[in-house]
């Protein structure tokens, strides 16, 4: 017996989608490259939501062999939902992978994690031999950190030793945890994390290991250095 699935046709976006036409048009680029037997990483937010959903089009439409790595729950869910098979890390490694970001700067350097999601998305990002960045237009800038503080994900119990760690770099200037909309208490990561902002001065070159050096920060949103290509419009 074939399962049904009406719900495919209800998933939306939960909010609205800034810049919908141009992500819709960065979306539909990166769903023209999948090919039969691909194993993808599937990025979170709404950028890379639209591109799901054009794959998962494709996919079903074509028959196609296809298999995603999703880099959060709620992208999990979304496969699910568009009928597109799933697998691990543990099991597969990604042929290739699409995800959104906050901003882009020149060097291909990233500020990603406003949705919280930055561990499973570095680790499929890294996973992968190359990255597809849905970036519309809003999302380039000249100076990385010039709209969006860097998020760093912590264990909670180590709150105040990074938070010292944090306050003896000469280059950060803010630092805030980050709160749930009801400001009813911190946001907690799927990890079971909280989630540092932090904002800088200048983001130094190195600041990516930096983070990463001190005990208790689980993952940044900083990605330095990875091979990825900007789809932009
Ligand atoms: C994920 O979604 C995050 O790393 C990034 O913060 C965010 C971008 O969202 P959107 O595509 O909705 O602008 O990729």
């Amino acid at each position: 017996m074939q399962w049904t699935n009406q719900l495919a046709g209800q998933l939306n976006w939960s909010g609205d989608i800034s810049n919908r036409e141009e992500k819709q048009r960065v979306a539909d680029q990166v769903a023209g490259k999948v090919k039969d037997k691909d194993v993808i990483g599937i990025g979170s937010g709404s950028t890379a939501f639209l591109a799901l959903q054009a794959i998962a089009e494709r996919v079903n439409k074509e028959g196609l062999d296809v298999k995603g790595i999703p880099t959060s729950k709620e992208a999990e869910i979304n496969c699910a939902v568009l009928g597109l098979a799933t697998t691990t890390l543990i099991d597969s490694r990604p042929d290739w992978g699409f995800d959104g970001a906050d901003e882009v700067d020149g060097d291909r350097r990233l500020i990603k994690g406003r949705g919280g999601a930055m561990l499973r998305e570095k680790l499929v990002m890294a996973s992968a031999e190359k990255t597809y960045i849905l970036a519309d237009k809003s999302k380039m800038v000249e100076r990385l950190g010039e709209k969006f503080a860097v998020p760093i994900e912590v264990d909670a119990r180590a709150i105040h030793l990074v938070e010292t760690g944090l306050g003896n770099l000469s280059s950060v200037k803010r630092v805030e945890m980050r709160m749930a909309e009801k400001k009813d208490g911190p946001v907690i990561t799927e990890g079971g994390n909280i989630i540092l902002d932090v904002t800088f001065e200048d983001i130094p070159a190195d600041a990516e290991s930096t983070l990463k050096a001190m005990p208790g920060v689980v993952e940044t949103g900083l990605f330095t250095g990875y091979p990825v290509e900007i789809l932009t419009v």
